[in-house]
């Protein structure tokens, strides 16, 4: 029998206890467990290893262990995707780790799932320096939001992220999100329904993702989509489908540090008089100069105060 590789290899799928590492691009999971400690910088997580790992495993030997194996080493992540739960414990979970893209996937048909789980999760990509993109998905829908909708692409273009439009019924836009998908590892996330995995099904019908039926959303809770996992798309590149995320909770951060996720206040905040400037009161801040003349959104400010304000009342 060919042997096949046991280091660095990828995670492409967790589900509670039990990893399924992969060599890529050969396409041949082991289910793995973690036994004893693994060494990660990360303290306070719910899971030391995510999908897009890299480890090394030993595989087991004996009758029926064929396809099995234990996790001895994971390493060094080139970036990551973190959240803190919105639950009193606060604890910290990793996403998914080596991505190349973050799609994070809004429909405005659900006018709920907007800006300030957006701004949570883009600051988050810029703190972990990946490269995010918004996908507008359910356009075909769109007839009756076409005014938020050119609000919410302004906004967002505006603060310098790629906003691209999708249809997982029609097709519209999906050749595009295949260009972008092709030879990377993509993440794809937003909320519960708003049509992440029926996206990955247009890319790649033969991956038959099981989607959720419409009319359950308004039942609380609901995730059609359960595990985190990797799936290799036929035109190339791999993509990451997870499971519904309802609230974004950011990991600490410094006060003066929060401005420098926002792209927008990056460009401008040299220029305050104050270094570090809060961007809120201090006198010649180039921040809000920015504000006034519109090239920063006052709904991407506002959510700025929003986490000032939450991430003191945490600490
Ligand atoms: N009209 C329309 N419906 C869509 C579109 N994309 C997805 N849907 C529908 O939206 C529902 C949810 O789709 P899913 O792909 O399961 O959503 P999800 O984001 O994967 O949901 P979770 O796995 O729970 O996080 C399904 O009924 C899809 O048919 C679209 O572009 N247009
Ligand atoms: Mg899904
Ligand atoms: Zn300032």
């Amino acid at each position: 029998m060919e042997k096949v590789r046991t280091e660095n290899v990828t995670v492409v799928k967790h589900t509670g206890s039990h990893y399924w590492v992969s060599p890529l691009p050969l396409w041949k999971p082991v289910c793995c467990v973690i036994r004893g400690k693994i060494r990660t910088k990360e303290l306070y997580t719910t899971n030391p290893i995510a999908v897009g790992d890299l480890v090394d495993y030993q595989p087991q030997t004996g009758e029926n262990a064929e396809g099995y194996g234990v996790i001895t080493k994971i390493h060094p992540r080139k970036n990551y995707i973190i959240r803190k739960s919105v639950n009193l414990s606060r604890q910290a979970h990793i996403i998914a780790a080596n991505i190349d893209t973050a799609f994070l996937v809004f429909t405005l048909a659900f006018p709920e799932t907007m800006t300030a789980f957006a701004d949570r999760f883009l600051v988050t990509c810029e703190a972990y320096r990946v490269p995010a993109v918004i996908i507008l998905n359910k356009i075909d829908l769109m007839g009756s939001y076409r005014e938020e909708t050119e609000i919410f692409k302004e906004i967002y273009r505006g603060a310098g992220y790629p906003v691209i439009e999708t249809s997982a019924i029609t097709g519209e836009g999906i050749e595009g999100l295949r260009e972008l998908c092709r030879g990377k590892l993509s993440l794809i996330s937003g909320i519960s329904g708003t049509g992440k995995s029926s996206l990955i099904n247009s890319l790649d019908p033969s991956l038959n993702l099981r989607t959720g039926d419409i009319s359950d959303y308004h039942l609380q809770g609901k995730h059609t989509t359960t595990f985190y996992e990797i799936h290799p798309v036929k035109s190339g590149g791999y993509i990451i489908d997870t499971p519904g995320i309802r609230g974004f909770g950011l990991i600490e951060m410094a006060d003066q540090e929060l401005s420098h996720y926002f792209p927008e206040m990056l460009r401008v905040l040299d220029g305050c008089r104050f270094s570090p400037c809060t961007h809120t009161h201090e006198p010649g801040c180039a921040v809000k100069e920015a504000l006034d003349r519109g090239e920063i959104s006052p709904e991407r400010y506002s959510s700025y105060l929003g986490m000032l304000q939450e991430e003191t009342k945490y600490r």
